[in-house]
């Protein structure tokens, strides 16, 4: 395992954010995935995007956040958050592993997805928690693969888009498809779909399937009334939840580099609301950050949102996790 911190160099390096290798973070990488049984979390990047509808680009989207995170890079002391006098991300709570990308076969979007689905799977037998970066989100059927024989848990979907279609001339595996193969699997308990809003975010035909399917849905209008409490007040305290975060959820005023844009969208404190009741009330289980896509994303403020989202996710789970007895 490298440890960007040693080093034959100089005794005590500066580590600015623009100096060293890249990773999540600044934090070890290990993309041995045989060698992880010490992470409590390992970042794996899914640069599949073969499978967007409009714009693609997202293949690019785990190296530009690894890229834009390293302004958040912390030291073992973790990171303190004056708000609630809290630290965050310290070694004592959480180990993170940056563990490289699944393996891509251009021109066989499939295949790309079956080398993710084996790679979720191995990150799950290494008992680590699986955080992914997309990749558009053709990815979450490939992870919701790899948990086929988990223990069942609910879903928390925060996007712009209901994400239900059954299948488009043939392709059943497409970007707007992740949570209707998901509800077809048993592990799958429920499914929340936090954000749609707009012409568009679902044909009538697909949105009449996602009430049959008793989806539980909080518009960003609802969201916006409500807030995060009563987002997520139908799921039981302590279930296990599962969490994909569309990146277009969140307004295209700060979150431009995406594939498939809707106006009106969450901002960042909406975003992080969600997450922190997510970790406070949940057992979270796994979750991807997909649809970045820094083609059109020429300021990086899209990677530096999905950057500063998973840190306060990952720093809000294990900071949970440490409060409770084992
Ligand atoms: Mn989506």
């Amino acid at each position: 395992m490298i440890t960007r911190k040693d080093s034959r160099n100089a005794h005590e390096r500066m580590n600015l954010p623009f100096v060293g290798l890249v990773t999540f973070a600044g934090q070890p990488a290990c993309d041995n995935w045989k060698q992880l049984d010490s992470a409590d979390v390992a970042i794996l990047g899914i640069p599949i995007d073969t499978a967007a509808s409009y714009r693609a680009g997202m293949r690019f989207g785990p190296r530009a956040i690894r890229e834009a995170s390293m302004f958040h890079g912390f030291s073992s002391e973790g990171v303190f958050d004056f708000e609630d006098e809290t630290t965050y991300l310290s070694a004592e709570e959480v180990k993170i592993v940056d563990a490289g990308d699944s393996d891509v076969i251009y021109g066989d979007t499939q295949r790309s997805l079956g080398n993710a689905e084996q790679a979720v799977r191995a990150l799950l037998d290494a008992k680590t928690l699986p955080y992914i970066l997309g990749g558009d989100h053709s990815i979450t059927i490939a992870t919701m693969k790899a948990y086929a024989r988990e223990k069942p848990f609910h879903i928390v979907h925060i996007d712009a888009h209901f994400d239900f279609i059954d299948e488009s001339h043939g392709i059943s595996w497409g970007h707007g498809s992740p949570m209707r193969r998901a509800s077809e699997m048993a592990c799958v308990k429920g499914i929340t779909t936090i954000g749609p809003r707009n012409m568009g975010a679902a044909s009538r035909k697909n949105y009449d399937a996602v009430k049959a399917c008793c989806i539980h849905i909080v518009s960003a209008t609802k969201l916006r009334v409500q807030g995060a409490i009563a987002a997520l007040a139908h799921i039981p305290d302590g279930d296990r939840v599962y969490v994909s975060i569309d990146i277009d959820a969140f307004d295209p005023s700060i979150a431009p580099g995406t594939g498939t844009i809707s106006h009106g969208g969450l901002t960042y404190q909406d975003g992080k609301g969600i997450l922190k009741e997510v970790a406070r009330r949940f057992e979270v289980v796994g979750a991807d950050l997909v649809e970045v896509s820094p083609p059109y994303d020429p300021s990086g403020i899209t990677s530096l949102l999905a950057a500063r989202l998973s840190l306060d996710f990952i720093g809000a789970i294990f900071h949970e996790r440490a409060k409770k007895p084992t």
